[in-house]
């Protein structure tokens, strides 16, 4: 069942309550965006409340996007004076190297402070947990009473210059156009009950195929590329013998497919966003 609109405005009203409770306390936001689609798992509301503060981006999931629009999108946010780094997912020894990029950044933004109390905010299932869980070596030490931390707040210590929330933020993008929602279904960072599995499939056709029908068939092992989404939906459906009763193509069977090997980054190095048409 989708949720209301009420329960959605709800939802964001203790959201942005949560995130005054820490205005005060950190001065510094790391803003995860999923590098998918990282204009629209952007969270404006944060930079509003949250004003006083150093904002940093880090784009997760660059391993499974287009590495040329990653950079695209860098340089974009670069022009609009926001800095970002990219998560080392899965990289060995990746830790030491993102937490100097965090702290070297914080210094060129923030006037002289060297001594960070950082959150992690984003969008649901943008990978907020797992930049904690990089940043805090899965230690979570808990620091004690720490002078002007709010009740119930609670730091970890990464390093002797760096003290982070132990909890992320999650905040809901209040979107409210169809085609935003499903961009954002389409990443995982609202559940699939919000979409019917056709448009949610069209939808990520009308995004990417044209770009990437070289990768779809590559993935799906196909002769070669479909022309359009609903030749790619037959081949695919004949690769994987989704056929009815008379040799009809049952395409209804290839859009979950479709959702899941893309959702899950099994399909990679696909971004749905471009900074120049957003
Ligand atoms: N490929 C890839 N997967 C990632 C990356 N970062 C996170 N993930 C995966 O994305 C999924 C969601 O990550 P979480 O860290 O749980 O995301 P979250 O933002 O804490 O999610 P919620 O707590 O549900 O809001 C998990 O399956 C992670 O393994 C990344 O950089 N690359
Ligand atoms: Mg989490």
């Amino acid at each position: 069942m989708a949720r209301s609109k009420p329960a959605l405005a709800r939802h964001m009203s203790k959201a942005v309550n949560r995130l005054e409770q820490l205005s005060g306390t950190v001065n510094l936001v790391l803003e995860v965006v999923d590098a998918r689609a990282p204009g629209s798992t952007r969270c404006p509301v944060v930079s509003k409340v949250l004003a006083g503060c150093t904002f940093i981006t880090v784009f997760t999931k660059t391993d499974i996007a287009d590495s040329s629009a990653t950079k695209k999108w860098r340089a974009h946010f670069l022009d609009a004076g926001r800095q970002s780094i990219v998560f080392p997912y899965g990289k060995k020894g990746g830790r030491a190297a993102f937490i100097a990029k965090l702290i070297s950044a914080f210094e060129q933004e923030s006037d002289g402070e060297t001594n960070i109390i950082a959150a992690v905010i984003g969008l649901p299932n943008v990978g907020k947990s797992t930049v904690l869980n990089m940043l805090t070596g899965k230690k979570r030490v808990k620091v004690g009473a720490t002078p002007g931390v709010t009740r119930g707040l609670q730091l970890v210590t990464v390093n002797e210059k760096m003290l982070l929330m132990d909890t992320p933020g999650v905040v809901s993008s209040g979107v409210a156009g169809k085609e935003e929602s499903l961009m954002l279904a389409l990443v995982g960072c609202l559940p699939d009950t919000f979409y019917d599995p056709e448009e949610a499939a069209e939808r990520l056709m009308e995004l990417c195929y044209e770009r990437y029908s070289q990768k779809f068939a590559k993935f799906y092992d196909l002769k070669k590329p479909a022309k359009n989404p609903l030749e790619f939906y037959d081949a695919l459906a004949a690769r994987r013998g989704f056929l009815l009763k008379g040799g009809v193509y049952d395409i209804q069977r290839v859009f979950p497919v479709i959702l899941k090997d893309f959702s899950t980054g099994r399909i990679s190095g696909i971004t749905l966003e471009l900074p120049e048409n957003k």
